[in-house]
C-alpha cells in the first residue's frame, strides 16, 4: 500500500502557491488529505477573517484533482488526532513552519514555500489598486 500523505492550511484566496504545494504533497504518495483551518482558527494564527469563507474553501480545495479528502482544521494543536485518525504516514506542510511540527507520530518534511506569492500579498495589491 503507498503512503498517506497530510498536509493542513487555509488556502485562503486560492493561488499557484497553495496548488504547488499540494502537487507537491501528492506526489510523496497515493492519497492526499488536507486540513482546512476553519473561519476560527484563521483569526487566531493570522488576526482576520478569511476572505472566503470555510464553506467556499472546503468546496475549492475538495475540487483540486491532487486532493483525496479535506477535513476542517480546528486547532493547531491537534496535529497528533488527525494523524492517528487518518493513518497518515506523511505530513507536508510549507517551509513557513520548519520545525514547528517535529515530535509526531509520523514522518514530517517541509517543503519550500513558492516565492513572491501569498495571499496576504494578493490583499494587499488589491487594497493599493484602489
Ligand atoms: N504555501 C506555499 N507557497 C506560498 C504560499 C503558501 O507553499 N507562496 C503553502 C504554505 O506553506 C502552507 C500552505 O501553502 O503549507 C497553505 O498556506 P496557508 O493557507 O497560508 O496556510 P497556513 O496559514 O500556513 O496554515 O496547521 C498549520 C496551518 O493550518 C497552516
Amino acid at each position: 500500500m503507498g503512503n498517506t500523505v497530510i498536509t493542513f492550511g487555509t488556502f485562503d484566496i486560492f493561488h499557484v502557491g497553495h496548488l504547488n504545494i499540494l502537487k507537491r504533497a501528492k506526489k510523496l504518495g497515493t492519497k492526499l488529505i488536507v486540513g482546512i483551518s476553519s473561519d476560527e482558527l484563521n483569526m487566531v494564527k493570522k488576526n482576520r477573517k478569511p476572505i472566503y469563507n470555510i464553506k467556499q474553501r472546503l468546496e475549492i480545495i475538495s475540487s483540486i484533482k491532487y486532493v483525496d479528502e479535506v477535513f476542517i482544521e480546528e486547532s493547531l494543536e491537534k496535529k497528533e488526532d488527525y494523524i492517528r485518525f487518518y493513518n497518515a504516514d506523511i505530513l507536508v506542510m510549507g517551509d513557513d513552519w520548519r520545525n514547528k511540527f517535529d515530535n509526531l507520530p509520523c514522518k514530517v518534511l517541509y517543503l519550500s514555500r513558492t516565492p513572491s506569492i501569498s495571499t496576504t500579498q494578493i490583499i494587499e495589491t488589491i487594497i493599493n489598486s484602489e
